[in-house]
């Protein structure tokens, strides 16, 4: 399954893995209680994949697009990198399908440290709105791609017209925060 775990606190480049000594993994379990979710699909059959349809259906992920992030790929590259490692929420939630390459998607916890989830080819991850969460590339050179270098090809899911819009630490006020932090209450 996903990988995941506690992160150090060293401001050490962050696309390096940021594990603790000894390593503290983080379980699925544990990412479910903070309203994490992830499927683990084929990516090389995206295209056609049942599976993948099942899930858009049955969560009414009506919109699909696919970003590729790499230099020579998305405009503003170094400009975006830097927003998506920007401690932020939204106000809806964040559906990621990797497709190529690999990434990290680090999520607070309820006591406010640091999860890192490795994402790879074939992880499908929902992070719930009103969490606190980032995004950044790992260190993997991609000797074979044309351009050697960080590269991840991504599908963005959403329910309805999406709104990319990113609300940047703190929005602790914000009506979607206050009912994350209720709906961890419960459990
Ligand atoms: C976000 O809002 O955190 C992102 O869109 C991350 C990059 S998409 C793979
Ligand atoms: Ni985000």
């Amino acid at each position: 399954g996903l990988v995941a775990w506690f992160m150090d606190s060293s401001e050490e480049d962050q696309r390096k893995p940021h594990k603790l000594t000894p390593d503290q993994p983080v379980s699925l379990e544990e990412l479910r209680q903070l309203g994490v979710f992830h499927w683990k699909l084929n990516a090389d059959i995206y295209e056609t994949d049942p599976e993948l349809e099942k899930i858009r259906k049955d969560q009414g992920y009506s919109y699909m697009d696919i970003i590729s992030i790499h230099k020579d790929t998305l405009p503003n590259y170094e400009e975006k990198l830097k927003s998506f490692f920007e401690e932020h929420l939204h106000l809806d939630d964040e559906i990621r399908y990797i497709l190529d390459g690999q990434a990290y998607f680090d999520v607070r916890d309820q006591e406010e440290r640091w999860i890192r989830i490795a994402m790879r080819k074939g992880d499908l991850i929902t992070l719930p709105a009103g969490i606190y969460h980032r995004f950044t590339m790992d260190e993997t050179v991609r000797i074979l791609h044309k351009c050697h270098g960080n590269y991840t090809k991504a599908m963005r899911l959403f329910v309805g017209e999406p709104v990319w819009k990113a609300y940047n630490r703190p929005a602790d006020d914000s009506d979607i925060r206050k009912k994350y932090v209720t709906s961890l209450q419960g459990c």
